[in-house]
């Protein structure tokens, strides 16, 4: 390890080394990241063989797995050109004005965000992804775009899957260099659940930009069009995508008297096309729009901005492909879909049947069906990788209406239940997060407003408290944090504001503000705080390193830790990750390029008197015994 690090230190390698060079470093005697590759993983697979995987709660040792079949493509052809091609060619006024005047229906695919976000709490690893990725750009090339990144995506790839989401971007940019790469951006809330500062947030998107992303979906989640500008402004001015900016979409337009009503949407849609908006977003998170507002929607916002227009919902009503054949009549440009078996439902609606209903259509857009039921015969089996994930909604539901909660968080909130001992009052938890939504004056309800509904909900669940307790005695009440902060105006402003009651209740005297969050943050000091972070962890760490550290401290640290002692776990198969190894059983893992290892466990011995563990494996046919404490 040294000898490597000396050889490969920037300033050994750039010739500058004086004979101070290893007092002066004394980081050289650390393992970088990318040593002992097999050790590390070796590690991992040691401590999981005696302590399971924490994220995995229950595993059923009968289940079988099938091997996932990837459809066949040319691995050695050229990629046919796609959406990103044209938009380079284009640029990007020509590129939405194309847009607008194409005939054609278009797709974007969640399936490597959103969809599994939504249905398996957002556990989907790169490497089952990556495996198809560059398949489905070359078989599928009109595809509009690929939604791959942000939402809950940054997050969770970090605390649980332990990956870094810019190398899954980076791989993801090289195996679909054709088609236009979409993320979910939460305005000034950037991939987070709070405000960030404006200059974290301007660098997070150009970093974005200049790593992969194509389109930028910026939304705030009170539909707050000043927490969104500054990151509409940052697309614009500092990159060469898109933005794509959204109008949550919530309650119902045919309900008597909707605090959002048509007129709103209108007016929130012009803003943002006034702030420079290249495409209009109507942002479903919950799948409220019904077919007949969606016709009612999309025609009105067609006579009132000039953009085009992309339709995001999730199909847990199950009624959401009828809202898309709405829209499509009516004029929507661009719809989101996710692959047969990895839609419906939380997720969104089905892909491959909305292509064959759209048969013969005037705004028919052919595509190979054959080849994409392939595709979904792959995350049929892929899916099942990840049964502990699972929501356990089974079928479509109407309750949707009443509790509006988002596909996104459905996933979530169920497990989150379960945490606190609730998991047989869910039902009741559904129908408080109504009731806190009346309670807090009707809000649109998308992360990170949603998760502050939710733990609300779940605090009255758990203490079993009504409106009227909270109304009558909130005062002597400690709300969750989450509830003070939305209050205090950490996350920006509703139409319409808090209400005036409650808002005294939850802060308790404290004074409210009103304009902007981040207006109260400090900007960072990127090149001092760099240096410092770079102190602090070793000099591998990136920028791209430093961002995730500044928006995500506590799991970049936790993240960084299991770097250093399992090394890049991400390349491991997906059953061995989650599940570790059988007896006997043998992986071929590849950790590099054209680098490969072979591992077998071969078994475990019960714990000694201290608890501790031997684990026997070969590594490339070499003996190997691990020592694990078991944490039992
Ligand atoms: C997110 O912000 O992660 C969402 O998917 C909201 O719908
Ligand atoms: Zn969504």
């Amino acid at each position: 390890g040294f000898l490597q690090n000396v050889i490969s230190h920037p300033v050994f390698y750039s010739g500058q080394a004086t004979v101070n060079f290893i007092a002066d470093h004394p980081e050289l005697f650390d393992m970088p990241r990318r040593l002992n590759r097999g050790t590390k993983i070796l590690n991992y697979l040691g401590n999981l063989a005696v302590n399971g995987n924490p994220d995995v709660k229950h595993v059923d040792p009968n289940k079988v797995f099938r091997e996932p079949k990837v459809p066949v493509f040319d691995r050695l052809g050229d990629y046919p050109e796609g959406t990103k091609d044209k938009l380079e060619r284009l640029g990007r006024e020509g590129f939405t004005e194309w847009l607008k005047n194409e005939p054609r229906i278009h797709f974007t695919d969640t399936t490597f965000r959103d969809a599994h976000q939504s249905l398996l709490a957002t556990r989907v690893r790169t490497l089952d992804m990556l495996k198809v990725a560059e398949g489905y750009a070359k078989n599928h090339p009109n595809i509009f775009s690929m939604e791959v990144w942000g939402g809950a995506t940054f997050d969770v790839c970090m605390r649980f899957l332990h990956e870094n989401p810019w190398d899954r971007l980076k791989l993801f940019r090289q195996a679909m260099p054709n088609l236009l790469l979409q993320m979910l951006l939460r305005g000034s809330n950037g991939v987070g659940y709070k405000a960030y500062p404006d200059n974290l947030i301007e660098k997070f998107v150009e970093k974005t930009a200049e790593t992969g992303i194509d389109i930028f979906r910026i939304f705030d989640s009170l539909n707050w069009v000043e927490a969104m500008k500054v990151s509409i402004r940052t697309v614009r001015e500092r990159t060469n995508s898109l933005a794509e900016a959204c109008i949550c979409y919530t309650g119902d337009l045919y309900k008597e008297n909707p605090k959002y009503n048509l007129q709103y949407y209108l007016d929130l849609a012009r803003q943002l096309e006034d702030e420079g908006a290249h495409i209009l977003a109507i942002k479903d998170m919950a799948g409220l729009l019904k077919p007949r507002s969606a016709r009612l929607l999309i025609s009105e916002l067609k006579k009132a901005v000039d953009l085009p227009i992309h339709l995001h919902t999730h199909d847990t009503s199950s009624l959401q492909c009828a809202t898309y054949l709405e829209a499509i009549d009516a004029g929507v440009d661009v719809v989101d879909v996710a692959i047969s078996s990895m839609s419906g439902l939380t997720s969104q609606p089905n892909f491959n049947s909305l292509l064959a209903a759209l048969e013969g259509h005037e705004r028919e857009h052919k595509f190979d069906l054959k080849s994409l039921n392939k595709y979904g015969n792959y995350w049929e089996d892929v899916r099942e990788f990840y049964y502990p994930f699972e929501s356990e909604l089974k079928a479509g539901t109407a309750e949707v209406y009443e509790h509006e909660i988002p596909g996104g968080q459905y996933s979530n909130l169920r497990p989150q239940a379960r945490g606190l001992g609730l998991e047989d009052q869910f039902a009741r938890v559904k129908e408080n997060y109504a009731i806190v939504n009346d309670l807090f004056g009707d809000l649109v309800k998308v992360t990170p407003s949603s998760k502050v509904v939710g733990d609300m909900a779940l605090f009255m669940t758990s203490n079993n408290l009504t409106a009227d307790d909270i109304l009558q005695k909130g005062h002597t009440l400690s709300f969750p944090e989450s509830v003070v902060s939305l209050f205090k105006g950490d996350l920006g402003q509703p139409p319409g504001g808090f209400p005036e009651q409650l808002t005294k209740i939850i802060l308790k005297g404290e004074k409210p503000f009103t304009d902007r969050p981040n207006a109260h943050l400090e900007p960072v000091d990127f090149d001092k705080e760099f240096e410092q972070f770079q102190e602090e962890f070793d000099e591998y760490c990136d920028e791209l390193d430093f961002l995730s550290y500044k928006l995500y401290p506590k799991v970049f640290k936790d993240l960084y830790d299991h770097w250093q002692h399992y090394g890049e776990v991400w390349r491991l198969p997906t059953l061995s990750f989650l599940y570790g190894l059988k007896n006997n059983e043998e992986i071929f893992v590849e950790i590099g390029k054209g680098k490969a290892i072979i591992i077998k466990k071969l078994y475990k011995s019960m714990p000694d008197e201290n608890g501790v563990c031997k684990v026997y494996f070969e590594m490339n046919g070499q003996a190997r015994v691990l020592e694990v404490r078991d944490q039992s």
